[in-house]
């Protein structure tokens, strides 16, 4: 999905395929068995949040990551903003999940698709127009609420019917593509279980943790793993307060879960 392919016409009508044009970039998931492409070429990638259904700090954290790793802005969008008390700031503490720089943090967009959808659109056309856009977020957040209202002909089916028919048959199960108006298109994937990283490098997971890993600098041992070695300069910074250590034990995790695949494909 995303591929940008070259038209041969050969007839009114008729084109063949010329070529396949090379990939900007890719979005990447793997499960227990394989790699798998989210898509190609894209501009930015949204994640759907909420107040409810309860929000997974898991996967905020994951599509993170992803994109970081894969060079593609990530937008936040903060859907049923109604449902949040006046001072309630999910958005500030969706990005308290993530061990970045504020200077580096996505951006985030408070809206409400079902109370303000005006408003909602235009805040969102402002963000989406002209892009190629993959939408992502737990079921229920408001993402086929969202392709619906900036795509009128979408046919996105919303939590309610698929309630009504109390069925599976609701979930996307194909990624799609819907042109905006506008310019620019909104890629909707197919629901998935486990947003698995395993497919990063080393390397690239440090990249992507650069802020918290400049404490490394500090660390006693040149080959610190920063697990519980004495004199480690990120274990020191949680204790000065300037590092949430969730971000480290999630590091850490992903290292392990890199770590596990690499032993899988050299038995396997
Ligand atoms: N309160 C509230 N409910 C919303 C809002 N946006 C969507 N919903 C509801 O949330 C439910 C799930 O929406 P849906 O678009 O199907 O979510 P999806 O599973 O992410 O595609 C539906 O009942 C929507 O009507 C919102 O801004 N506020
Ligand atoms: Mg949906
Ligand atoms: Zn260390």
């Amino acid at each position: 999905m995303g591929d940008r392919i070259l038209l041969d016409p050969s007839a009114p009508g008729q084109a063949w395929v010329a070529g396949i044009q090379p990939r900007r970039n890719l979005l990447f998931r793997s499960d227990e068995q394989r790699t798998k492409l989210f898509a190609a070429n894209l501009d930015l990638v949204v994640l759907v949040v909420a107040p409810s259904p309860p929000l997974s700090p898991e996967l905020v954290l994951r599509t993170w990551v992803a994109c970081r790793a894969a060079d593609i802005p990530l937008l936040l969008v903060i859907n049923k903003a109604d449902l949040l008390n006046p001072d309630e700031r999910l958005d500030l503490q969706v990005l308290h999940l993530l061990p970045v720089d504020p200077a580096d943090a996505p951006q985030t967009l408070s809206i409400s698709l079902l109370e303000r959808p005006e408003q909602a659109a235009s805040d969102l056309g402002e963000q989406l127009n002209g892009k190629v856009s993959l939408i992502l977020g737990q079921s229920g957040m408001g993402k086929s609420t969202l392709v619906n209202l900036l795509v009128p002909d979408a046919g996105a089916q919303t939590g309610e019917i698929s309630e009504a028919l109390n069925s599976g048959r609701h979930t996307t199960t194909h990624t799609r593509m819907h042109m905006l108006p506008a310019g620019g298109a909104l890629v909707d994937s197919p629901g998935f279980q486990a947003f698995g990283l395993s497919h990063l490098k080393a390397d690239t997971l440090d990249g992507v943790f650069d802020w918290m890993l400049r404490e490394r600098s500090n660390c006693r041992f040149y080959n610190c793993k920063h697990v519980n070695e004495p004199g480690c300069g990120i274990i020191a910074a949680e204790l000065a307060g300037r590092l949430d250590p969730a971000w480290r034990s999630f590091y850490l995790s992903l290292h392990e879960e890199t770590r596990q695949a690499r032993k899988r494909d050299l038995l396997g």
